[in-house]
């Protein structure tokens, strides 16, 4: 089996590989699997596989900076070694040193999110976000209960249901046009993210724009929780991130003919609406956020 295809082919669907981190996640391994099993015999050679294995996997999803960081570490710091079997192993060793930092900013963004949740509150969520999912868990001892939306059209929002209620949280799902009406219940919303800009706004899945607007209308703290690898280094550099405009069938299978159906997979959301970003290096307010990003990726720069 071709790992590479199937992590391109699997991210690409949707099904098995959704959501930032973990697409960055299967970047890596599949990363990992080209260096165990390259025949090159040059480091050219193999530098050259590479380069063909980070464009598939960058392409398959467009708005992904997480993984276009992750790939784009691991062959910084791998680059120099001229030996060819060094070079794999080099390659290998990154990827695994990366997979282990994103694991322990998992758990660190769970602490330090769990900790602005107040006990018996209502937390009303869009999507799926394993960070927003690792907080809610970990508030479970909080009483807490979640609204999530079933988040059209590719119903990400049934995977939060599911994995929180198998750990016993309790959950509410609404349509999402519903969340106007149920928002006032809630006493916080939290979503994650694709993308940090360096202004300090982000980017999500669509209807995340709707919620931020809504929290705003309403007076509830609107929180985002993700890793500081979701920062786009080019946004500081007036670039725009790319919005992936995915297949009009998956809003509507058989559409009458001549109907225009568009459909945005995320959208931005302005600093303005954020009250704090939680990360795995503290809360920040959108605003002072580049400083981190200026400071801890230096490398991104280059
Ligand atoms: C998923 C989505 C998630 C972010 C963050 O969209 O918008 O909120 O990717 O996820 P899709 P995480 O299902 O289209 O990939 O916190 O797991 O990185």
């Amino acid at each position: 089996m071709n790992l590479l295809l199937k992590t391109v082919k699997d991210i690409k669907e949707l099904k098995k590989i959704q959501g930032a981190s973990n697409i960055a996640k299967h970047a890596l391994k599949a990363l990992i699997w080209v260096s165990k099993t390259s025949k090159a015999k040059t480091t050219g050679n193999f530098k050259r596989e590479l380069k063909k294995a980070e464009q598939l996997l960058i392409n398959a999803r467009p708005t992904e900076p997480m993984t276009r960081n992750a790939i784009k570490y691991v062959i910084y710091m791998a680059k120099k070694e001229k030996d060819i079997k060094k070079l794999k192993k080099r390659i290998i060793f990154y990827s695994k040193k990366c997979l282990d930092k994103f694991k322990k900013a998992k758990i660190t963004i769970a602490e330090i999110g769990s900790r602005k949740v107040k006990q018996n509150s209502s937390i009303l969520t869009h999507c799926h976000s394993s960070n927003v999912i690792n907080i809610l868990k970990n508030c479970k001892k909080k009483k807490i209960k979640v609204v999530c939306t079933e988040t059209r059209p590719l119903f990400q929002g049934r995977r939060t249901a599911r994995d929180l209620t198998k750990v016993g949280v309790p959950v509410t799902m609404i349509v999402d046009s519903a969340a106007a009406n149920l928002i006032r219940k809630c006493s916080m919303v939290i979503i994650g993210a694709d993308v940090i800009t360096s202004e300090g706004n982000i980017i999500n899945k669509i209807g995340s724009k709707a919620l931020a607007i809504l929290s705003k209308h309403y007076d509830i703290p609107f929180y985002i929780a993700a890793e500081t690898w979701k920062f786009n280094p080019k946004t500081a550099f007036g670039e725009i991130e790319t919005i992936e405009q995915r297949n009009p069938k998956e809003v509507w299978k058989n559409p009458p003919k001549k109907l225009k159906i568009l459909n945005p997979a995320f959208e931005a959301v302005g600093k303005e609406l954020i009250d704090g970003i939680i990360t795995e290096e503290g809360v920040f307010a959108p605003e002072s956020i580049y400083s981190i990003f200026n400071n801890k990726f230096k490398w991104m720069f280059e």
